[in-house]
């Protein structure tokens, strides 16, 4: 009971430790606009911090608004991401002050809160860890913003496992039902819920994601300038962007370069690949004669266990993850080479299935049969429908906390400022089934 009080308080400290570090600049890089893609940092600084009155200190402490004038510039939905520069923000040292002083309050509500509560919102610390995942999710877009400034000093050097080279290039999953989705995790969101059986078809699925060297080949195979593996959206996208590889990508010569944090370096070919957007992944694997993992496939791949018929909260199982499982939490800031993880393998044997690269999937982003929304429905439920496509797993960006098997992130098909891989999949013939 207060150890998991004492969790929740390490975890608070520590994403707010993050979002400091990333928003330790100048006022002129705080609130200047980078991309229209992106907000200014100080909308986002701000933002969890009015999100976290929002939710923890009105909606599950009781207690009276500190500042609701400022309320509809810190809502996503009121301005979108291109105007929001123009929006009257709190400047940085008002909007660190703003932040700290709710963040005070937050700990007041913590220490009072009864997780046996029957509030859904107290039950287990639910609104902590609303606002703990809200805020490492919002990092991770800022860390974005950052790399499409081209602002350096993000690149982090820690030394990640070698890559190993060889093996099975898929893993079979054979048919069968399992469960998808969530009634057990105390902090997952409503799109991950209710839990509920899908009977899926055999199927092969990559043991690795996409490496940079294999998406080179379909660069050097011309794929970029050939209709015949693009969808007609993908089609208009690629000739209305003039796109020619991922993004971050220049050629020199016979040498891709690729730029992260202002510092550019010959493509690393062991590494998956990042910043494709969704029409760039699905060209491939049309290229590569196979097709995107719908979400059920990738989930099953990642944590079904036909030992005990259940599915894990992480591929290796119920193990908090650490430094040796995946590449997670920024601690360098590339994904890991192909293979870096064996102790991070799923029951069917597939690998960096979490953090690396957000991976898409074939799926739209719908409801689970049975769906409510919760806590609200501008989480997830306006997001439902044929515009989004689902990713899956999380990248190095990701926390841990905002990481498990069933955690659905979405986004535009277009989208690829994000770190974004993939990897294929294919239906089994009735023979190998
Ligand atoms: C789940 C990453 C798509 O960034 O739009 C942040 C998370 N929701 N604030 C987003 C989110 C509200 C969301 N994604
Ligand atoms: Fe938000």
């Amino acid at each position: 009971m207060n150890d998991l009080k004492e969790r929740i308080a390490a975890q608070l400290q520590a994403v707010r430790d993050r979002s400091l570090t990333y928003t330790d600049a100048e006022d002129d890089l705080l609130t200047r606009q980078h991309s229209p893609l992106m907000s200014p940092l100080v909308w986002d600084l701000a933002h969890v911090g009015n999100y976290e009155e929002l939710w923890v200190l009105r909606a599950a402490g009781g207690i009276e608004p500190v500042r609701p004038e400022i309320d509809d510039i810190y809502d996503a939905f009121k301005t979108p991401r291109k105007d929001r520069p123009s929006l009257p923000m709190l400047r940085p040292a008002e909007a660190r002050r703003y932040i700290e002083g709710v963040r005070g309050r937050v700990f007041d509500v913590l220490s009072a809160v009864d997780f046996d509560s029957p509030d859904p919102l107290h039950r287990q610390g639910f609104v902590f860890g609303l606002v703990i995942q809200h805020e490492h999710q919002h990092d991770e877009t800022m860390l974005a913003t950052l790399q499409l400034s081209g602002e350096p000093g993000l690149v982090r050097d820690a030394a990640l496992p070698p890559g190993r080279p060889g093996g099975p290039e898929e893993v079979f999953v054979p048919a069968g039902s399992f469960l998808m989705g969530t009634d057990t995790q105390p902090w997952a969101y409503d799109n991950e819920r209710p839990a509920h059986r899908v009977d899926l078809p055999a199927y092969w699925i990559d043991r690795f994601p996409v490496s940079n060297q294999a998406y080179t080949a379909f660069l050097d195979a011309g794929g970029y300038d050939d209709p015949r593996w693009w969808t007609p959206e993908g089609w208009r996208w690629r000739t209305e962007t003039g796109a020619v590889a991922p993004l971050f990508w220049t050629r020199d010569g016979d040498t891709w370069w690729r730029t992260r944090f202002g510092r550019t370096e010959p493509v690393p070919m062991d590494e998956p690949v990042q910043h494709v957007c969704w029409y760039e992944a699905d060209a491939y694997a049309r290229f590569a004669g196979r097709r995107l993992p719908t979400e059920a496939e990738w989930e099953k791949a990642c944590g079904f266990d036909p030992g005990t018929g259940r599915t894990r909260t992480y591929p290796w199982g119920e193990d908090d993850p650490g430094p040796g499982r995946a590449n997670l939490g920024h601690r360098a800031a590339r994904p890991a080479p192909i293979g870096a993880y064996p102790s991070g393998a799923s029951p069917c044997g597939a690998e960096q299935m979490v953090g690396d690269v957000w991976e898409w999937t074939a799926s739209t982003f719908q409801p689970y049969p049975g769906f409510r929304s919760f806590p609200y429905p501008e989480y997830s439920e306006v997001f439902f429908g044929s515009g989004y496509r689902v990713l899956r797993g999380g990248s190095w960006a990701a926390d841990p906390a905002a990481v498990r098997t069933t955690f659905r992130n979405w986004d535009h098909p277009i989208r690829r400022q994000i770190f974004s891989g993939f990897r294929c999949a294919r239906s089994a013939t009735p023979e190998q089934a």
